[in-house]
């Protein structure tokens, strides 16, 4: 079926889009001192090896692939939202990124991957299958049809930190084959959405069994819509998710997204108070935080491990010229 991308939407906030509004208050760190130290490390050790021009050719692999790692390092953590239909993904999205830029409705809405990302103004483009970019605007009526993904470039400073993947719903988590595409996206985190009225389906906890280790340890659990259940009722369901899906992610955490959302909207200076912590957000980004700092943890000590190797395989073909130049992948 042919779709039209509702483009404009995105263009939608103007008055909450401007650069600065949303400066994280003690959340998402821009600035993240051990891997600012080893990029320096990495940046000067980088710059004494292209002043050595007589070993020039076969110092070059090695100093490309500091390059690479640097790259790597300065490059925002990427996370998804993923999840059943109607779960609440996209105005979770919206939540964390502090501007309300993505659709959102009780129909079945987000149709195509779409990746928030830091711009200083609102832009958006397609990423087709064949990995061809082209910038959208607002009166643009572009076909869904071949696009693997949509990029929205927006002015929070968060995105400079994570950026954020909303999927698609899954229809029936189990069967739905796009859960395994998540490993295209290159994403490094993933918070899955439950409904708290329905929360962890068989089908859910079959559809997360199929996402790599290595994300599944990243992962944040959000059983969403709390508000429609009673205090009593929302313990016991933390209480069986604990019990039956404690070992399978990083945290697991109530949330009433639009309850939040709406001190959002009356405190843009950034919301706190009973309510804002009665809905769950804080909680949410406080365990968001530590596991941003784990995953950048992490990402630095791969880094340090290539680095290593790099050195290794430089100093050798310093001996012996004639080794290939392949440093291994990052
Ligand atoms: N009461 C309540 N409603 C919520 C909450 N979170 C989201 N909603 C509502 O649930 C509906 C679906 O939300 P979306 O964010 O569009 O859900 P989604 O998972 O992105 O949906 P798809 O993209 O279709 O898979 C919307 O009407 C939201 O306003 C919540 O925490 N509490
Ligand atoms: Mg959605």
């Amino acid at each position: 079926m042919r779709r039209i991308l509702p483009t404009g939407r995105f263009y939608a906030p103007s008055a909450q889009a401007r650069e600065g509004l949303d400066a994280p208050k003690g959340k998402f760190a821009l600035v993240h001192e051990p891997t600012i130290k080893v990029l320096d490390e990495l940046k000067r050790a980088r710059g004494q090896l292209e002043t050595l021009g007589s070993a020039g050719p076969i110092l070059a692999p090695a100093i490309r692939a500091l390059r690479r790692t640097e790259l790597r390092l300065e490059r925002p953590l990427r996370m998804a939202v993923i999840g059943e239909f109607n779960s609440g993904k996209s105005t979770l999205s919206n939540l964390l990124v502090r501007i309300e830029s993505l659709p959102t409705a009780v129909i079945s809405n987000t149709c195509i991957p779409t990746l928030l990302y830091h711009a200083p103004v609102p832009e958006i483009c397609a990423v087709y299958h064949d990995r061809r970019r082209e910038s959208l605007r607002a009166s643009t009526q572009a076909s869904s049809q071949n696009i693997f993904r949509l990029e929205v470039g927006l002015p929070s400073e968060r995105l400079r930190v994570v950026q954020i993947l909303d999927l698609p719903g899954l229809a029936d988590a189990r069967f739905d084959g796009s859960i395994t595409d998540l490993t295209s996206h290159a994403v490094d985190l993933a918070i899955w959405c439950t409904l708290s009225t329905q929360a962890w389906k068989e089908s859910e906890r079959a559809a997360w069994e199929q996402i790599p280790v290595r994300l599944r340890s990243r992962g944040l659990l959000v059983a969403t819509h709390s508000d429609l259940l009673r205090n009593g009722d929302l313990e016991k369901l933390m209480r069986r998710l604990r019990d039956v899906a404690g070992s399978s992610f990083w945290d697991i955490l109530p949330m009433s997204t639009v309850e939040a959302l709406a001190v959002m909207a009356e405190d843009r200076e950034g919301p706190a108070g009973a309510i804002w912590k009665a809905s769950g957000a804080y909680a949410l980004e406080t365990a968001l935080d530590d596991l941003i700092e784990d995953v950048r943890m992490r990402r630095l000590k791969a880094a340090l491990k290539v680095t290593g190797q790099i050195a290794e395989r430089a100093l050798l073909r310093i001996e012996n010229p004639s080794l290939p130049s392949a440093p291994g992948p990052l």
